[in-house]
C-alpha cells in the first residue's frame, strides 16, 4: 500500500476540523496496515492522530467502525466508573462535522481522528523487562475489562483472523498459484511449516470441542499497540482496536510473546540474533496472569506456551504468503521484507521448541 497524497489527507482533516485548525501533519508510528499521521494544531486545539483505514485489509468497514465505536464507548464508561481518566486510558474518537465518528471520502476510503494521548510512549522493542511485565498486565486487564462486553454486538472485522489451519491453506494456495515465481526460493521455509501442520490445528480443534472458551480479545497485542505514561511508566492505554473480535485468550498472550519476547526484531535479517528470552517470557506470564485476575481456565493457562508458538508460526505463515503474493497486504520497506520477517518468525518458533520444557515450567510456576 502506498502512502496517501496530501490532497486526500487534507480533505479528510477538513471533514473533522474547522479551517485554520491544522498546522501540520506527518507520518506516525510503525503499523503495517493503516496509514497513520500525527496532526499538530493551532492554539486551543489538542493534537490528533489521523488514520486512513486500509480498506483492502478491512473489507467490511462498517463492521470495523461499529466495533471500534462500541468498544471505545464501553471502555470509556468503565474507566469513568472506576475513577480513571477516560481521555488517557482509552482511545477517543473525534466526531466529524457531520457527527459521525469516521469519514468516508469520495473514493470510499475511510478515515478516523483520535485524540493524541500526550506524554505517552510506546516501544518497538522491550527496553526494560519491567515494561514487558506491565504490558502483560495491561493486555490481561484489557481482556478482563471486555469480559462483560456483549460479544454478539461485535462483527468479525477479518473473518478467521487467527484460524491457523486456514492461514496454512492460504499459504498452500499462494504456493500453487505462485504469481511471481518465488515459490522455488522458499522450499526450506515451506518444509518447516509442513513439519508443523498437525500442530497448527491444536487451538482451533480445542475451541470446536469446547475446551477453550471464546472471549472478546484484541488479537494484535504487539508491544507497540500499548501506550505507557512517559512520566510514571505505567500502562495507559491499549490501542489498535481494529481486530477486536471474539477470539482465544491464548491468541492475545501468544502474539505478545511473539513480538516482545524475541531477542531480535520481527524483521531481523540475522536469524542468529532471534531467540526467545525466557526472562521476558516469564515477565509476561506473570503480568498477563495478574492482569487476567483469575479469569482464565486451567486449560487456557496450560495452553499459553502453545499460544505463543502458534501465533509465531501463524505470523510467519502470513508473512510468507504475502511474500509469495507480491507483498500486497503488509507494508514493506524493501522487496524481500516479508521473507525476512517470515524467516525470523520461524527461527523464533524453532527456539521455542528448544526451550519448550522451560516455557511449560514457567507457566506452571505462576498458574
Ligand atoms: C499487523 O497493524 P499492525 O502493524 O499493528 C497485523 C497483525 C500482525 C502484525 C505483524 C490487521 O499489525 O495481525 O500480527 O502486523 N494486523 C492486521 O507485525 O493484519
Ligand atoms: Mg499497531
Amino acid at each position: 500500500m502506498k502512502a496517501e497524497n496530501n490532497e486526500h489527507i487534507e480533505k479528510a482533516l477538513e471533514a473533522f476540523l474547522p479551517e485554520g485548525a491544522v498546522v501540520s501533519y506527518r507520518l506516525f508510528g510503525n503499523g503495517h496496515i493503516n496509514d497513520t499521521y500525527m496532526v499538530e494544531c493551532a492554539e486551543g486545539y489538542p493534537r490528533f492522530v489521523l488514520q486512513r483505514i486500509n480498506g483492502e485489509v478491512f473489507q467490511n468497514l462498517e463492521a470495523l467502525n461499529n466495533n471500534v465505536e462500541l468498544v471505545t464507548e464501553f471502555l470509556r464508561e468503565k474507566i469513568i466508573n472506576s475513577g480513571g481518566d477516560p481521555d488517557r486510558e482509552t482511545l477517543n474518537l473525534y466526531p466529524a462535522k457531520d457527527g459521525q465518528k469516521h469519514y468516508t471520502d469520495e473514493r470510499g476510503q475511510c478515515w478516523r481522528l483520535t485524540l493524541y494521548i500526550e506524554n505517552s510512549v510506546c516501544y518497538d522493542q522491550v527496553e526494560k523487562p519491567e515494561d514487558f511485565y506491565l504490558s502483560g498486565k495491561g493486555f490481561g486487564q484489557f481482556q478482563r475489562m471486555l469480559a462483560d462486553f456483549p460479544a454478539e454486538k461485535l462483527k468479525e472485522t477479518i473473518p478467521d483472523f487467527h484460524d491457523t489451519p486456514k492461514r496454512l491453506e492460504a499459504l498452500k494456495r499462494a504456493v500453487e498459484a505462485d504469481p511471481w515465481g518465488y515459490a522455488g526460493r522458499v522450499q526450506k521455509e515451506l518444509e518447516f511449516v509442513a513439519e508443523r501442520e498437525a500442530e497448527a490445528h491444536v487451538a482451533m480443534d480445542m475451541l470446536r470441542r469446547g475446551e477453550l472458551p471464546l472471549r472478546v480479545t484484541h488479537n494484535d497485542t504487539k508491544l507497540n499497540n500499548i501506550m505507557f505514561d512517559a512520566e510514571t511508566g505505567k500502562v495507559l492505554c491499549v490501542v489498535d482496536l481494529d481486530t477486536i473480535m471474539p477470539g482465544l485468550s491464548i491468541f492475545d498472550f501468544g502474539d505478545s510473546i511473539r513480538f516482545g519476547a524475541n531477542t531480535g526484531a520481527e524483521d531481523e535479517p540475522d536469524v542468529k540474533k532471534v531467540s526467545l528470552s525466557l526472562e521476558l517470557f516469564e515477565c509476561y506470564v506473570r503480568g498477563f496472569l495478574e492482569g487476567c485476575g483469575g479469569s482464565l481456565t486451567k486449560t487456557e493457562i496450560q495452553m499459553l506456551p502453545m499460544g505463543a508458538k502458534l501465533m509465531t508460526l501463524e505470523c510467519g505463515i502470513r508473512f510468507l504468503t504475502d511474500y509469495l503474493e507480491g507483498s500486497v497486504y503488509f507494508k514493506t520497506a524493501y522487496p524481500e521484507h516479508n521473507l525476512v520477517r517470515a524467516r525470523s518468525q520461524f527461527a523464533l518458533v524453532a527456539d521455542m521448541e528448544r526451550k519448550w520444557d522451560e516455557m511449560v515450567k514457567i507457566v506452571e510456576k505462576y498458574a
